[in-house]
């Protein structure tokens, strides 16, 4: 008997290589900026849009939605473009006004190609900032954290293939100093990295703590392990907007996250300004 022909579905193209993707992006803002490299980047999470005020002077923004490799942002209050910036110290940065979440199911690639742009236009030192929630109740709302460390809960990695990369100072010790200069009151924390978009439960957060997480939040983790894959060091940030569930009695919505960012929006444009002039 003849063998049973089955129609196959048609071949499905390669997956293009992330880093020649990230490679033609950074050609794509090379064209349309006019820079030819990139010394520091910086990516703005919620709350931190105010960030871009007071770094120096704006030399180019283009919408991230138009390079390659890039989407619209998903969530109101997340913005969508990348700035080139001249900072006071003569630094070309690029300012990504917006990031790709985990959560929005465009794969890990998508997540970190701002990352391995920012790579593939030289830059050294990566400043990620986001907002999250807190599990310390002495850091209210407004409170901006370093990450000393992070716990990855994606069960994800950015990595392809056996890459083993090491993340013992993922957190560059060297740039934490750094910011600890410019205000020594900032505190250090361990960041941990669900992939939401729902927020914790209130049993969530208790292990998060009990496994030494301070922060919890939906995005950086991945960011810093593909950083640190291209060799750069990584600044992280946190501003906590909200206490964590169940560490008091209110329940989280996201307007007060928004609200939250405003009125620390000054005081993260300072903070920023003031760090990119030692960076
Ligand atoms: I802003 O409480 C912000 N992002 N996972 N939990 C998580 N992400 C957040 C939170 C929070 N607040």
């Amino acid at each position: 008997m003849d063998p049973v022909k089955i129609d196959t579905e048609p071949a499905q193209p390669p997956a293009p290589d992330p880093f020649a993707l990230a490679r033609t992006a950074a050609d794509a803002l090379r064209v349309t900026t006019g820079i030819d490299s990139a010394d520091l980047a910086l990516v703005l999470g919620s709350g931190w849009k105010s960030g871009t005020d007071l770094l120096g002077e704006p030399l180019a923004s283009v919408d991230l939605a138009e390079l390659p490799g890039f989407s619209a942002p998903a969530v109101a209050g997340h913005g969508g473009q990348v700035l080139v910036v001249r900072t006071p110290a003569g630094k070309t940065a690029l300012v990504f006004t917006g990031r790709t979440h985990f959560y929005e199911e465009k794969g890990v690639d998508a997540v970190v190609h701002g990352v391995r742009t920012a790579a593939a236009l030289g830059v050294k030192r990566l400043v990620l900032t986001n907002g999250c929630g807190g599990l310390n109740p002495a850091w209210g709302p407004g409170t901006t954290v370093l990450i000393r460390d992070h716990i990855n809960l994606t069960a994800a990695s950015p990595l392809h293939g056996a890459t083993f990369v090491d993340l013992t100072n993922a957190y560059s010790p060297e740039l934490i100093a750094l910011a600890q200069g410019v205000d020594p009151t900032l505190q250090t924390g361990v960041y941990v990295q669900f992939r939401g978009p729902h927020y914790e439960t209130p049993a969530e957060v208790r292990m998060a703590g009990i496994i030494g997480g301070d922060l919890v939040g939906m995005s950086t983790t991945l960011e810093t392990i593909a950083a640190r894959e291209a060799g750069m060091e990584v600044l992280g940030i946190s501003l906590v907007t909200n206490a964590a569930a169940g560490v008091t009695d209110a329940p989280l919505d996201h307007s007060e996250v928004i609200a939250a960012g405003q009125e620390a929006a000054p005081r993260l444009a300072r903070l920023l300004a003031d760090l990119v002039e030692v960076l």
